[in-house]
């Protein structure tokens, strides 16, 4: 649920006195920086002022109000510490924005003017870039070239006009390697201004960010390169994502950005789709072709539009399979189908009296509640209708349903299969069929 307090929390605190605004002889009214706290998704909010547009779903997230001033649309960014819960059970003290991390989404209007204040709280300089924008060079945010780097307590403006529309992305250009490992992101959705253009009706937006935590604490390693255990869509992990519910017949696009030190393979089951806009804008139609699966590369966008036309719970999900699972030691041993006493052998030598991954594999884990360290998450987890599901990290589920109100974001539950659609156990005669290959079979291999 939305708390009205926080809501408003952060303002009182984060309005800055004019006398603090740089680059602008004249002090200026800074507009009110709200801020939300709660890791729960806001529901889309349409715009009061300005041209109308269908507002953005943020996954676990919230979109920046803003205020019209002569024209002009202002937002006020408070780059700060804050507290982000990643899934129940585990706390990461990160860097964001407006008390999230990532930062709120921006959306305006192609053709419209905006002023974005930005407060740096951060106890270190910062920036902000607007990744992918056409824009003034001097408005490109990337510290020691375009700019001063933001001082500690200041708030600097950036102003601009809105030449096209698509998604694109921010973050800062300043001590960028800390930053953005802090988690210092987020998503800028600017929508065509002809509102027949490309329309959908359900549009959603996340970006991804990955950490390396080590099992019991709350800071990132900012240093880690490759070996990251926390996989996120928005500074969450399965099953802390929302779900993405969506009206049977809905046109349906899924906006991606990756700002992960690696690509993601994001796959939607039960559907294809096309990639219809990148951070360099949108892909013509005729140069669209149908996927299953498409690659996001690290600093881009990639938005996918389809339309929901088959029922049920489809899965939506990076495809490195290590990307759906969270925290976990990478050192472990395959051993898969080792004989029971080579196996003890094997520990012994090894490593003593350790918890190795079983002979039959690791199935055993989703379901196995191990003593945990203090503010980790369990390696895979989520319970379905079915049992375990056996995933974590970039894993969520598409609720594709007849009965949802345009609008409506709240999650609609498990899907209930018409009789005679779902896999089940085949209630056969072992003997009826040969369930082994034949042994003149297994010799030849070995051949
Ligand atoms: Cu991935």
């Amino acid at each position: 649920m939305i708390s009205r307090r926080n809501f408003l929390a952060g303002s009182a605190v984060t309005l800055v006195s004019a006398a603090a605004v740089s680059g602008r002889s004249e002090a200026m009214a800074i507009p009110e920086a709200p801020t939300y706290t709660s890791p729960a998704m806001r529901q889309p909010v349409a715009p009061t002022e300005g041209a109308p547009y269908r507002p953005v779903a943020t996954l676990n997230g919230w979109t920046l109000p803003f205020k019209m001033k002569n024209g002009v649309k202002e937002f006020h960014l408070v780059a700060e510490e804050v507290e982000r819960e990643i899934a129940p059970g585990m706390i990461a003290k990160l860097w964001g924005y407006n008390g999230q991390s990532p930062g709120p989404t921006i959306e305006a209007v192609e053709g419209d003017r905006v002023r974005i204040f930005v407060t740096n709280m951060l106890p270190e300089h910062t920036t902000v870039h607007w990744h992918g924008m056409i824009l003034p060079n001097g408005m490109d945010g990337v510290g020691g070239l375009t700019q001063p780097h933001i001082p500690v307590g200041k708030t600097f403006v950036y102003e601009f006009e809105l030449t096209k529309s698509g998604t694109f992305m921010y973050h800062p250009h300043s001590d960028e390697m800390v930053q953005i490992a802090m988690g210092m992101m987020g998503t800028i959705v600017v929508h065509p201004k002809d509102p027949t253009f490309r329309p959908v009706d359900r549009d959603f937006v996340f970006v991804m960010s990955a950490y390396r935590f080590d099992p019991g604490t709350s800071l990132p390693h900012v240093n880690e390169m490759t070996d990251f255990n926390i996989w996120t869509f928005n500074a969450r992990v399965f099953p802390g994502i929302d779900a993405l519910p969506v009206r049977l017949g809905d046109k349906v696009r899924i906006r991606i950005g990756n700002l992960t030190m690696t690509n993601h393979p994001i796959h939607l089951h039960g559907y294809h789709f096309a990639v219809s806009c990148t951070d360099g804008g949108w892909v013509p139609e005729t140069a669209q072709w149908p996927e299953t699966t498409t690659d996001v590369p690290v600093g881009a966008v990639r938005a996918v539009d389809f339309v929901a036309d088959a029922p049920g719970d489809w899965a939506f999900h990076c495809h490195k399979s290590h990307h759906t699972m969270n925290a976990m030691g990478h050192q472990v041993v395959n051993r898969i189908g080792l004989p029971q006493r080579q196996l003890s052998q094997a520990l012994n030598v090894s490593a003593p009296g350790a918890m190795a991954m079983g002979t039959d594999g690791m199935a055993d884990m989703g379901m196995m509640s191990m003593p945990l360290p203090h503010n980790t998450l369990p390696m895979m987890t989520g319970t379905g209708p079915f049992g375990p599901i056996e995933m974590g990290g970039m894993f969520t589920v598409v609720k594709v349903r007849e009965d949802l109100a345009p609008g409506d974001y709240r999650d609609p539950g498990w899907y209930k299969h018409p009789p005679g659609t779902l896999a089940q156990l085949a209630d056969v005669d072992p003997g009826a069929a040969p369930m082994a290959p034949a042994a003149s079979q297994n010799h030849k291999h070995h051949n």
